[in-house]
């Protein structure tokens, strides 16, 4: 009898968002028909004479299950080569080193913590950064035309203050420069934005986020259209070494097949959660891309296709309020990292935002009564009278 050929016959580009995620890089295996991918939990291939091999030689090289992720990613973000890498840290390395030294750098100025220590501590000998307030579209334009630079680095909305950079504006102004433009998508994930459809060449993410949504993994992903770009973050990757493993690889493509039905519920919640909060007295300000207070909202619904999980807010008081309100909590987590299906709190300045310098801090606003939600998928009354309980604690 002859074999049937499992493999997919569909055009996938033209299918949405929710059917990619769960079907790209998800083919049926051909030995087997096992309906999920197996873990190619191996580190070399055996060859049938040197150099003829099924393409396969080496996992820092290449993995099959990394590179069904690979496929997943790409398409889940509207482009065509992706790099899965060992951490989004990891993934941003790999864009510092395939730049010329000495390059200028134009980066948001209120980004993920790790973000700006890598850039300050690591690769300060080698590239020249500049930080600035992307959301600020005249000093954008200004520095951008002042410095001229490789490239433009914006994460949208940021970690934590959710400043949200409008991408059709910068990445406009940035071209006329010939800056290339990455734009670090953790936040939104590829559920709520897509900034390759705005002209951006390089899309980060901390798949340890949203994309894998499961709080078991650490891992990173680059997602571009330029296959000369792709060619040089292979090249890269398989110099230094930075892969993400084949049991974190499958992990991922298993938590991104529900991508889109977690996003819808996180958005659910944040938006429920956020409401509460902007009512509560013991609240300053809250921060959210859907509320209408939210200083770039009309921008948020322009680029966006909602608001995503995460909210940050300012309670009345200061470093003794706040930490007895993150102590209060039981079904939040006091916990650095976002994205899962769990519901985490944590003080930025203490935690995922120390390494930036108080000085630095302050000017930015990420001050001591700062905290900010990464909102799960729990029910929301419950959050809601966790959050109730910790701001009658914290009196
Ligand atoms: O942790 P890692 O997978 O290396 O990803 C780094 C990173 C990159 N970009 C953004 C926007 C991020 O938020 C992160 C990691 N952030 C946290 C760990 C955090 O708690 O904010």
């Amino acid at each position: 009898m002859k074999k049937k050929d499992l493999s997919y016959s569909i055009n996938w580009s033209k299918k949405s968002l929710n059917t990619r995620v769960i079907h790209v890089g998800g083919e049926p295996d051909q030995a087997t028909g096992a309906i999920m991918p197996p873990i190619f939990q191996t580190s070399t291939y055996v060859q049938k004479s040197p150099g003829i091999h099924s393409g396969y030689e080496y996992t820092r090289t290449h993995n099959p299950t990394r590179t069904r992720l690979e496929e997943c990613l790409a398409s889940a973000e509207n482009g065509k080569y992706a790099t899965v890498t060992a951490s989004g840290l990891s993934a941003t390395m790999l864009i510092m080193h395939a730049l010329p030294a000495n390059s200028t750098i134009l980066v948001g100025d209120d980004v993920y913590g790790g973000t700006y220590r890598i850039f300050n501590t690591i690769f300060n000998s080698l590239h020249k950064f500049i930080f600035v307030n992307t959301t600020d579209q005249k000093i954008l334009k200004q520095e951008l035309k002042k410095y001229q630079p490789a490239l433009l680095w914006i994460e949208t909305p940021t970690n934590p203050l959710l400043k949200i950079t409008d991408l059709e504006f910068a990445i406009t102004e940035a071209k006329k420069y010939n800056a290339l433009v990455l734009v670090d998508n953790t936040f939104m994930s590829p559920y709520f934005q897509n900034p390759l459809k705005f002209g951006a060449d390089i899309i980060l993410h901390s798949m340890t986020k949203y994309i894998n949504g499961h709080s078991d993994v650490v891992g990173g992903a680059l997602i571009v259209n330029d296959q000369k770009i792709h060619k040089e973050l292979f090249r890269l990757q398989n110099s230094i070494g930075p892969c993400a493993s084949p049991f974190d690889s499958w992990l991922v493509l298993r938590g991104i097949k529900t991508l889109a039905v977690r996003m819808q519920r996180h958005q659910e919640n944040a938006i429920k959660i956020a409401n509460f909060l902007e009512k509560n007295k013991k609240v300053e300000r809250v921060i959210y891309p859907g509320l209408e207070s939210h200083p770039q909202h009309s921008v948020a619904k322009k680029q966006m296709s909602g608001f995503g999980g995460m909210i940050t807010f300012f309670l009345r008081g200061g470093i003794k309020e706040s930490r007895k309100f993150l102590e209060s909590v039981q079904i939040f987590s006091l916990a650095e990292s976002l994205g899962g299906v769990e519901s985490l709190i944590e003080h930025p300045a203490i935690m995922t935002h120390a390494s930036i310098p108080e000085k630095v801090r302050t000017k930015l606003g990420i001050s001591n009564n700062l905290i900010r939600l990464s909102v799960g998928i729990e029910d929301c009354d419950d959050l809601i009278s966790d959050l109730k309980n910790a701001f009658k604690n914290c009196q």
